[in-house]
């Protein structure tokens, strides 16, 4: 393997030499991509005390891992994006010149790999050897990383074979905490003063020190197939977005598909993995990705979009049989739990798994737990990382590098007021509005006045250049559609005046997804409200389910006076691009606003 990576691209041989003399490793090990490559791995993390393995008979082949309590997230504060102009990185990233950031972590990555392996592993997000791929090499000293990978991307020979001596992103991962002669390692290493997460925009290159939690050290999902995609997708004409691909399968057997964006915490996942209710026989969802979609025009001008991932990093806590079955019976084995509790029976357990919680566990950080404890058993960032080779509701197209075209897409954030169930955009443009002011709610709150954290596309922690060139880019994408899909809001958590819940959710979403297909389809059934097209009672598919006209109007209604004071928040965050916002969406709200005015109180 060493003379493939040498012979067929001494440009990564280069590399690979550099890295070493600057990380100074005991050892580097070329990852092949095999089976019994992750099974060797996996037994060093249950013998380092990294892994736990689960009981083989509820649990066959999967592993709890725990990480260090102060490494248990994506840190939003600690990522760069670093580009010549700080102006190309836009309001909403943290910008960091080039230059100095390279100065910066150079020092902190010389010699940060002493007395540990360093795994390279060559990976392609998508099909290896597809037009529509990316190949990424990255460099390591986590063997959590390494076998995390091999669920979430293809990685290995097969790789190196498809990129031959071709351009790969280098993608340079350390935890930080280089072992001195003797030292004594840790379950879990990283650096509890340093981290880093490095977008170098200039050249494409990916930095990550001091974390090996999630998308900081998976370096293939948030930082190369958003970060440094979202802007070669801009220069080359096509979209990397933060959204999940599923297809919609109706009774006699004609698929249409949609993509959807919604801030973490508004059960991506779970959409993704819909099982339609009773009273929709011979309907299906089939998913393609949970996640992350690469959208391209096709030369018959449909967006076609793949999900560049091949596994799930999923968060555990409020997975169960009734939120997600589909998901429930891909973590059945081969799954990889990180910061979940510990069952007596060397089981796995987190928050919502089980109605009743178990007398006695061991919790996240390794604690004695019981009910009585007053702290999570599981940690509320605790996740599963699996194939998707496990999920029993992947879409057959899931792998196929022509991607499948997209009808429709969808926005959704948390909103317990102002927005109702679902609302199809007028057209392109405000579609494009409704998606650049999309905002959950930061808390589950009960009152009606929760504040609201922007979060434009659901790209807001994601896309790697100015937000503004962004939805420009968006706004010009619609130009250049002969099929250009129809834009939808979704708000799956409004609440009454009492703070509860209006709409029940999880698998009766299915309900609004039929009325978005029959939309795309042209088959009517909406009428025109100050936001856009909205369904009546009698267009929602209701059999299986008795939910109440009156209930449906609270759910649904608009309120003028609160619109308005939702278009005139949206200020905030359009103003913050001064110039370089698109006049395009400053113009659409004024015309929301006029038309506000002109409608009857209540539309
Ligand atoms: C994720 C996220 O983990 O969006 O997918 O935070
Ligand atoms: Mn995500």
């Amino acid at each position: 393997m060493q003379d493939l990576t040498v012979t067929t691209n001494p440009a990564l041989g280069q590399w690979i030499d550099e890295v070493q003399a600057l990380c100074e490793p005991d050892q580097v090990h070329l990852c092949d991509g095999s089976d019994a490559e992750y099974e060797r791995l996996c037994s060093t993390l249950v013998a380092a005390g990294t892994f736990i393995r689960l009981n083989e008979e509820k649990r066959p082949n999967s592993f709890l891992c725990r990480s260090d309590p102060g490494d248990v997230a994506r840190l939003e504060h600690r990522t760069f994006v670093c580009t010549a102009d700080r102006d190309d990185a836009g309001p909403t990233n943290n910008w960091a010149d080039p230059a100095e950031m390279r100065a910066e972590l150079q020092p902190l990555f010389k010699g940060s790999m002493r007395g540990r392996t360093m795994y390279v592993i060559p990976f392609s997000m998508g099909e290896p050897g597809s037009d529509l791929s990316m190949i990424g090499v990255q460099i390591t000293d986590s063997a959590y990383v390494a076998v995390s990978m091999k669920l979430m991307a293809h990685i290995g020979l097969p790789v190196l074979r498809a990129l031959g001596a071709g351009e790969f992103v280098r993608c340079l991962h350390s935890v930080g905490a280089p072992l001195a002669a003797g030292d004594r390692d840790v379950p879990w290493p990283c650096n509890a003063e340093h981290k880093y997460i490095v977008s170098f925009q200039d050249d494409g290159s990916i930095a990550s020190f001091g974390s090996g939690y999630g998308g900081n050290a998976l370096l293939g999902k948030k930082c190369l197939a958003l970060r440094t995609a979202s802007l070669k997708g801009r220069k080359e004409g096509w979209l990397a977005e933060h959204m999940l691909i599923m297809g919609v399968e109706d009774p006699a057997g004609k698929t249409t598909y949609v993509a959807a964006a919604f801030p973490s915490a508004c059960g991506k996942t779970n959409f993704a993995m819909l099982l339609p209710p009773e009273g929709f026989a011979g309907w299906k969802v089939k998913t393609v990705g949970d996640d992350i979609a690469w959208i391209r025009p096709d030369a018959e001008g449909t967006l076609r979009a793949i999900n560049p991932e091949t596994g799930f990093f999923g968060v555990a806590p409020g997975t169960n049989d009734k939120t997600n079955p589909n998901m429930m019976a891909a973590i059945a084995r081969d799954t990889i739990f990180t910061n979940c509790a510990l069952t007596p029976d060397g089981d796995v357990w987190w928050e919502g798994l089980t109605e009743v919680r178990p007398p006695a566990l061991v919790d996240w950080r390794g604690l004695d737990w019981t009910p009585q404890a007053g702290r999570p058993a599981a940690h509320p960032n605790a996740r599963f990382t699996v194939s998707r080779a496990r999920c029993p509701s992947m879409d057959p197209l899931a792998a196929d590098p022509a991607g499948v075209p997209i009808s429709a897409f969808v926005f959704g954030g948390r909103l317990s007021h102002t927005f109702p169930l679902v609302f199809e955009a007028r057209d392109w443009r405000e579609g494009i509005y409704w998606a650049a002011t999309l905002g959950s709610e930061a808390t589950a709150a009960a009152e009606n006045q929760a504040a609201t954290r922007r979060d434009p596309f659901s790209m807001l922690p994601f896309c790697g250049y100015n937000m503004a060139d962004y939805f420009a880019h968006w706004l010009s994408m619609g130009d250049r559609l002969a099929n250009t899909p129809a834009i939808f809001r979704v708000n799956w958590f409004r609440r009454d005046d009492g703070g509860a819940f209006l709409w029940p959710g999880f698998r009766q979403n299915m309900r609004v997804l039929k009325w978005i297909v029959q939309r795309t389809e042209n088959r009517g059934g909406g009428q025109v409200a100050s936001v856009g097209l909205v369904p009546r009672y009698h267009d929602i598919d209701w059999r299986g389910l008795d939910y109440n006209g009156q209930t449906f109007e609270a759910l649904m209604k608009v309120d003028r006076d609160e619109l308005r004071q939702e278009l005139q928040s949206h200020d905030v965050l359009l103003e913050s691009f001064g110039h370089r916002l698109p006049a395009a969406l400053s113009v659409t709200r004024q015309a929301l606003l006029d038309a506000l005015d002109q409608a009857p109180p209540q539309n």
